[in-house]
This record gives structure tokens, C-alpha cells and sequence, in this order.
């Protein structure tokens, strides 16, 4: 089972792991550098059949991705709340305000003057992925900041209709210079692409992993991306790989690594793409359907921010 993978370097990192102390100062388990592969022929999806993993949350905010926002306030009116914490952190630190997450989504989506003000994450992925920021020769030995960036979503697609034998298929949120910037830098930091056989496969490099909690979501975003990306370039879906940098297991997770190890996985979820967009832009949630997916119950662990 696909899944097995998973489950297998759970246990290793649980049981042989560095103890280490991290940013959050939760304390972690990790390991550095790991592997997953992933089929996706046969709208095979690597979601997690041992805990419900949320999809359409990671769907929405891969959609969100694509538009380039880098505001929360469309997410929290989609009810996804993934995002939340960052912004709600900086405001009760700013205003020592000890408002509740309900209230402070409440008050996003309610008031646009204070989303602007308050629910920007700074130039994250959307922002590096279709908007990476150009600068030109001002005339002056000065450079400005181009109107428009660069849209890497759009030459990903294009240059694998133009040229797909090319290992320049690469786009990337690691924007160096905006770094600081940002409320958090990349964690699937850089996605590379790969055409053979008249297939489409993707490799996803992450710098940091949260093995219980963000992988789950990471590994199915970047299937659905490939889907997407394959539909869009009349390719089928290949593999896709998925390649940890500082894989971890946050100490407080013990009794979700402990419940998830001791179940076993099963069935073959497959997603079904139900109309082919006129781009990668153009896809709605309506537009992807999961079926087959009848997972044993959600694990609900704590989230480190
Ligand atoms: N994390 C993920 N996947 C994500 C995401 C965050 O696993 O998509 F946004 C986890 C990894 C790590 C933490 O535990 O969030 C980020 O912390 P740091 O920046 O210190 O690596």
C-alpha cells in the first residue's frame, strides 16, 4: 500500500529520530533526508487512509495559491483556517489585545480596511509563484520594480507544452531577498518537473516537515497540482516524489503517532478531475472529486507555531 511508506518513516523517526530543539521550543524528532514516491496513474492520490486528511482544505488553498493572494481573508471566508494563527499572533502582539481566533476571522472577514491592515502573510508562495518581483534599469545606475513579475505558474505550463524533454521545469517560492518578509518561508519550497512516455511527473522538495500534521496535506497538494498541470498540458500523471529536507515528529504528538502506528491502511482513493479549465488558473473546488476515500477516524494533535 502507498501508504506504507509513510507509516514506515513514522515509526523510524519515532523510534530512532534526533532529539531536537526547535524554533517552536516544542521539541522535535527528525531525521534529515527522506524519500516518498507516489503513482498517480489511474487517478491514483496519495491521501492518508489511516486518519481523514481535510482535501479540500489543501485544494482550496492550492487554488488560493494560484491566484496570487497572500491575504488570509479569502481563506477565512472559505473556512479554512491553516493560515490563521500567523497573522493572529503578530496583531495580539502588536495591540496586546488577547482576542480569540473567532473573533479576529470574525473581524477579517467583516472589515476589509482591517484585513488589509492585519491579514497579509507577506510575499508567501502565491505571491513567488505567479508574481516573483522583477527589477529594471532605471536609467539612472538605479533599478525600479517592474509593474508586473514573473508568472512561473504560467511557464511551468507553457514551457512543458513547448519543449518536455527540457530539465528546466522548475518553479520556486524561495525568494531569498523577501525571506524576512515573509510569515513564513516556503516549506515546499521548489517543484520540478519531469516528461517522459507522455507522462507528467513532479518532485517536491521540502526544506521542513511536519510529518503528522503538514505532510498529509503537502503530499496530496502537490499530486493535485501535477494533476492539474498534467490536464492542462494533455499529459497523463506519472509519479510523484516527494523529498523531505528536516523531517520531524513534534514531541507532543505522541499519542497521534502512537493511535496512527497502530492502524493499518486500506482501499485506493482516486481523485477525478470533472472539467478541463480553459488554464491552470481557471479550476474551482467544484471541479475535483474524490472518490473512494473511506478513511478511519481523524487525529486531532496540536499544531507548533
Ligand atoms: N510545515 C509543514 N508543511 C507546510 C507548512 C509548515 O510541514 O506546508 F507551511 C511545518 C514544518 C515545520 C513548521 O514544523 O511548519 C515550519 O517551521 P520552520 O519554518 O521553523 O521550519
Amino acid at each position: 500500500h502507498y501508504e506504507q511508506q509513510y507509516l514506515d518513516l513514522m515509526r523510524h523517526i519515532w523510534s530512532a529520530g534526533d532529539e531536537r530543539v526547535d524554533r517552536t521550543g516544542v521539541g522535535t524528532r527528525a531525521m534529515f533526508g527522506a524519500t516518498m514516491r507516489f503513482d498517480l496513474s489511474d487517478n491514483a492520490i496519495p491521501l492518508l487512509t489511516t486518519k481523514r486528511v481535510y482535501w479540500k482544505t489543501a485544494a482550496r488553498e492550492m487554488l488560493w495559491f494560484l491566484t496570487g493572494d497572500t491575504n488570509i481573508r479569502e481563506l477565512v471566508k472559505q473556512k479554512v483556517h491553516i493560515w490563521t494563527d500567523w497573522p493572529l499572533d503578530k496583531y495580539r502582539r502588536a495591540t496586546g489585545e488577547d482576542i480569540d481566533r473567532d473573533s479576529f476571522e470574525q473581524k477579517i472577514i467583516e472589515d476589509p480596511e482591517f484585513a488589509e491592515q492585519w491579514g497579509d502573510l507577506g510575499p508567501v508562495y502565491g505571491k513567488q509563484w505567479v508574481d516573483w518581483p522583477v527589477y529594471e534599469p532605471a536609467g539612472n545606475g538605479l533599478y525600479h520594480k517592474a509593474e508586473t513579475g514573473i508568472n512561473q505558474i504560467a511557464l511551468l505550463v507553457e514551457g512543458i507544452r513547448s519543449n518536455p524533454g527540457s530539465r528546466r521545469h522548475i518553479f520556486t517560492g524561495w525568494n531569498v531577498a523577501e525571506l524576512d518578509r515573509m510569515a513564513l518561508p516556503p516549506c515546499h519550497k521548489t517543484y520540478q518537473f519531469y516528461v517522459a512516455n507522455g507522462k507528467l511527473s513532479a518532485l517536491l522538495q521540502q526544506r521542513s516537515c511536519d510529518l503528522a500534521l503538514g505532510v498529509p496535506f503537502n503530499v496530496f497538494s502537490a499530486a493535485l497540482l501535477t494533476r492539474m498541470v498534467a490536464q492542462q498540458c494533455d499529459l497523463e500523471p506519472g509519479e510523484l516524489i516527494w523529498n523531505g529536507g528536516d523531517v520531524h515528529l513534534y514531541l507532543n504528538h505522541e499519542a497521534l503517532v502512537e493511535e496512527q502506528l497502530a492502524r493499518t491502511p486500506s482501499g485506493a482513493p482516486t481523485l477525478h478531475l470533472l472539467r478541463k479549465p480553459e488554464s491552470v488558473f481557471a479550476y474551482e473546488i467544484k471541479d475535483f472529486e474524490v472518490r473512494d476515500y473511506s478513511p478511519q477516524a481523524h487525529i486531532p494533535a496540536p499544531v507548533a507555531v
